[in-house]
């Protein structure tokens, strides 16, 4: 297994229901290290852009409106097979099918607002982080 990173995101229910530090530990507990974050309201085009690959499925426009209703806190989790481990610790998608103890079983309002965004492969990971993280930001 490989130290790696990847982006996470605590959207705008976990930031509303200050729940930040209860999901920051689910992280911390599990290995995983907070290497940079910071808290900022999403541009719609900024959601847009970053949601790209989901630009035609029919939850597009409601995920967007969602993602800028509200502050988020944008992350980097880095560890020993981090992409795949904060994948497991969030849970399913739908947090109706989350396993037991996930995050999104535990905090998750509904498939929309399901409180937090990971990245799921190495080169969305890289993108993603990219995107929000200068490399003077990462100071590990
Ligand atoms: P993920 O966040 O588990 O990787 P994706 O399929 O990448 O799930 O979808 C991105 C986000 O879009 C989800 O976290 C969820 O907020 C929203 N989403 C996905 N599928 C649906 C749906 O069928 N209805 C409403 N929202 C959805
Ligand atoms: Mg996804």
């Amino acid at each position: 297994m490989a130290v790696e990173r990847t982006l996470s995101i605590l959207k705008p229910d976990a930031t509303r229901r200050n729940l930040t530090g209860k999901i920051n530990a689910r992280f911390e507990e599990a290995g995983l290290r907070i290497v940079a974050q910071k808290r900022v309201l999403l541009s719609q085009a900024q959601a847009e852009e970053f949601y790209g690959v989901h630009r035609e499925r029919p939850f597009f426009k409601d995920l967007v409106a969602f993602m800028i209703s509200g502050p988020v806190v944008l992350q980097v989790l880095e560890g020993e097979n981090a992409i795949a481990r904060n994948r497991e610790i969030m849970g399913a998608t739908n947090p109706a099918n989350a396993a037991e103890g996930t995050i999104r079983k535990d905090f998750a309002e509904s498939i929309d607002a399901n409180s937090v965004h990971g990245s799921d492969a190495p080169e969305t990971a890289a993108v993603e982080i990219a995107y929000f993280f200068s490399g003077l930001e990462l100071v590990g």
